[in-house]
């Protein structure tokens, strides 16, 4: 049956990165009622998906999972896992892996057993942890994994998540940044960039709001911030003793040039948050670079040349840019929209 689970987990493949393949079987007198796997990234839970196919005939049965089922924690956008099968009236859940996730480490477990519900694991641990290598090294490192989302113009600049100039991207990459904060656990900003573009860092729409992080050495957010709105929940981490009404301060060590970002990290690892969306400003991103603590960068670059204008929106375009690769270099070419006679 672990076997099984195991062949399940892999069908979520390279969707669920950079969370773990999970797959769960339900089987009851050596009978397979029901299987289930965990998709994509935010998507539905492995217990939850055989749940669901099993609906009544769950009760009485053995649940078996290539992961600690999941408890509720900050951040996470299902059900607890393991209140689910709790109220599905399981009577036994054989887990693989326990869960490195401090937030959910043991607790699943946990509350099974406090449910009255024989709970064990350790069966085929090894082959479940080897589905996700990635994920249970993170969760030694103690932080999340770092994702750096940058938008320049074509002529370099960086333009920020909020503001007027957050317009320079068109919908279709806007739209795809909307999709990654609802994919992220949290997204995190600098002083800089809130207090100039005051953007609202939600998923308008496209899925459950991120958590949104503030790094505020100074205490600078003014009250009437967009992320101070309550629209989500809003982490202001600041080396203060101030605190900030609308969101909740959490107060960590300095560094050289800004907070300890190794700190902040370790503090939203404890909170359960696996996967971290950095916007910007360019400092902060420099600060994640320079200690080595980013993991994969996104860059969309718009076809405009915004140094010489005032209006980005009115800045010189690329109609019809050509994109090439050259060496490990790309060239972007085209005519100027500017260009007159
Ligand atoms: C489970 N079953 O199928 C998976 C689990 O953002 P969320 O809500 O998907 O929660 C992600 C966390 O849930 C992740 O960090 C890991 O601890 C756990 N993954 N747990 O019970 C599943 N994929
Ligand atoms: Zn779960």
């Amino acid at each position: 049956m672990m076997r099984r689970a195991l062949a399940l987990a892999r069908r979520g493949g390279k969707a669920v990165f950079p969370n773990p393949m999970v797959g769960c079987v339900l089987a009851k007198g050596g009978r397979v009622l029901a299987e289930g796997w965990h998709p994509k990234l935010g998507g539905p839970h492995a217990e939850a998906a055989a749940l669901k196919i099993a609906g009544s005939r769950a009760k009485g049965a053995t649940a078996y999972v290539t992961l600690e089922p999941c408890m509720a924690h900050p951040g996470k956008k299902n059900p607890s896992c393991a209140e689910l099968l709790a109220r599905a009236g399981v009577s036994r859940v054989v887990a693989a892996a326990i869960d490195p996730n401090p937030a959910v480490s043991g607790k699943g477990l946990a509350l099974l057993r406090r449910a009255k519900i024989a709970a064990e694991s350790g069966l085929l641990a090894a082959e479940a942890r080897s589905l996700s290598p990635h994920f249970f090294a993170r969760m030694k490192r103690k932080r999340p994994y770092v994702i750096l989302k940058m938008a320049l113009s074509l002529d370099g600049r960086a333009f920020s998540p909020g503001g007027a100039s957050r317009w320079i991207t068109d919908a279709p990459a806007r739209n795809l940044v909307h999709d990654w904060r609802a994919q992220a656990q949290a997204v995190m900003v600098g002083s800089g960039t809130a207090l100039a573009d005051n953007p609202a860092l939600t998923s308008h729409g496209a899925g459950k709001n991120p958590l949104r992080v503030v790094m505020d050495t100074r205490l600078r957010l003014p009250r009437k911030s967009r992320l101070l709105d309550g629209s989500a929940p809003t982490i202001v981490f600041t080396a203060s003793r101030r605190k900030i009404p609308g969101a909740e301060t959490v107060r960590i060590p300095k560094a050289a040039g800004g907070l300890n970002l190794r700190a902040a990290l370790k503090e939203l690892c404890r909170r359960g948050i696996n996967t971290l969306l950095v916007e910007g400003g360019p400092t902060l991103h420099a600060a994640f670079l320079a200690r080595g603590l980013a993991d994969e960068a996104r860059v969309f670059i718009a076809p405009k040349m915004i140094s010489g204008s005032r209006d980005p929106n009115a800045a010189p375009t690329l109609p019809s840019p050509r994109l090439k690769k050259m060496g490990s270099d790309f060239l972007i070419s085209g005519r100027l929209s500017c260009s007159r006679g």
